[in-house]
């Protein structure tokens, strides 16, 4: 069975239609021609490997789900699958992937004016413009409601003063998704490179997603032409429901994480000859495996159903705040067990399972932290939102 297959306990496959299969397999074989092969040096390194953009774009993988402008028009099933490939890369590469599709593209395509999604959206499929979003401010990110970015209005322009911190792919962007405050609430604004008065700096010292750019962006003074407003988008409704877009391709991609990390650790229990017998023998590494194929396959079935309640157009929110916490749970308590599998090598980037534990450690807390979606759930079935 294909990498990209395993584990499969439940007969995952034979729910997927020929299409989707189709889908995986393709984002699979970049996975494991171009990414597998270079990500631990670039992670080490703290390098994102721009040169892949290219190809992806070229496979479809940029806003995979739109129908228009140029994209693949997938159904969220086969893009939550192209989610979990490459996340069995990496976290990075489907952060990329993430960033570009659900949180730029997606608000441009909703509630951009004709003209920019006609400038943006083409290019940004051909992974000739990177997007990132800013929503993220330096004082708290769970509570973006207070953001304190505020855009006035100045003669026929507006003029942005604020600033926005760990955002993926910000030093790269050639536009910004910017959420500020107005005198009529949050508004959403594209903010292009090269801005008078617009700044970009990468945040240094990460431990974790380190094939990935993460930067702060700043503004000061900085004037945006009322045509780069984002017309339709006004309200805090806006930037969460590009988070539901994401957190839905996490829900999926952290499986990705989880299934590399399971086959290495079965591989090396397999080989690891202790106490005279391979360690594969021992009923507590049997446990361990077994509580591992439990939970990814749970994992699967979860998204799968959501992926399906989507497609029908009935998903809801909350239902993705449970599938992120969930699986991204799953994903981060796999990874840390196949790390200490794995004994002292697993220290080493010559496995993937650290590289992946501590991305999942980012992947826990970006995109609403594990306790906010915690709280999402419990005010959906209390009624009491206790934020
Ligand atoms: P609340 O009253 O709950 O909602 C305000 C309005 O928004 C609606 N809404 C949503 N709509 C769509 N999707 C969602 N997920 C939504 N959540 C809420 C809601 O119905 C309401 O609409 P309306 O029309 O009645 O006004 O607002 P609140 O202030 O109580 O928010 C609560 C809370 C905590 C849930 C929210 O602030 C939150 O989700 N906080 C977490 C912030 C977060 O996740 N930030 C992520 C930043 S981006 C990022 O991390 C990118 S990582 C990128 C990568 O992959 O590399
Ligand atoms: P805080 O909000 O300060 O939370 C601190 C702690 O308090 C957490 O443990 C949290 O769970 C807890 N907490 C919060 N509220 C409550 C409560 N009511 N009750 C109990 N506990 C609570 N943001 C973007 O806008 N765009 C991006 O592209 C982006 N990319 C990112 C990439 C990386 C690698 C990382 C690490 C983050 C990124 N983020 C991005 C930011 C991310 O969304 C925020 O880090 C996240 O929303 C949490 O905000 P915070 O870090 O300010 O933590």
């Amino acid at each position: 069975m294909p990498d990209s297959q395993t584990p499969d306990f439940y007969d995952f496959d034979g729910l997927l239609t020929e299409d989707e299969r189709h889908v995986r397999a393709t984002a699979a074989r970049f996975v494991d021609d171009r990414v597998l092969p270079i990500i631990a040096e670039c992670f080490e390194h703290g390098r994102f490997p721009v040169e892949l953009i290219p190809e992806m774009a070229e496979l479809g993988l940029l806003g995979p789900s739109f129908e228009d402008y140029g994209c693949a028009g997938l159904n969220n099933v086969a893009y939550g699958l192209v989610m979990q490939e490459l996340e069995r890369g990496d976290g990075g590469i489907r952060s990329f992937a993430s960033v570009q599709s659900g949180l730029c593209m997606f608000p441009i395509h909703t509630w951009g004016s004709d003209e920019q999604k006609r400038t943006w959206l083409p290019a940004m499929a051909r992974g000739e413009a990177i997007g990132c979003f800013g929503l993220t401010e330096p004082d708290g990110g769970s509570d973006p409601s207070t953001m304190r970015t505020a855009a006035r209005k100045e003669g026929g322009d507006w003029v942005i003063d604020g600033s926005k911190t760990w955002i993926t792919n910000g030093t790269i962007a050639d536009v910004a998704v910017v959420w500020a405050m107005t005198e009529e609430g949050i508004c959403g604004f594209l903010i292009e490179k090269d801005t008078p008065g617009y700044t970009t700096r990468d945040i240094a010292h990460k431990f974790s997603l380190r094939a990935s750019v993460t930067s702060e962006l700043f503004f000061d003074n900085c004037k945006v032409p009322s045509r780069n407003r984002l017309p339709q988008a006004e309200g805090l409704r806006c930037p969460l429901s590009c988070l539901t877009q994401a957190r839905y391709g996490i829900a999926w991609g952290v499986i990705g994480a989880a299934m590399a990390c399971y086959r290495e650790a079965l591989a090396f229990a397999r080989e690891r000859v202790l106490f005279g017998a391979p360690l594969i023998n021992k009923q507590i590494i049997q446990v361990r495996l077994a509580d591992m194929v439990r939970r990814i396959t749970m994992a699967q079935l979860l998204v799968l159903q959501l992926g399906r309640l989507k497609d029908g157009g009935t998903m809801d929110s909350t239902q993705v705040s449970l599938a992120k916490w969930n699986n991204v749970r799953m994903a981060l308590d796999v990874a840390r067990e196949a790390r200490d599998m794995l004994g002292a090598g697993g220290i080493s980037l010559e496995c993937s399972p650290i590289r992946h534990a501590m991305n999942l450690e980012s992947v826990i807390t970006y995109e609403g932290t594990e306790t906010i979606h915690q709280l999402i759930v419990g005010r959906e079935i209390t009624g009491i939102s206790s934020f």
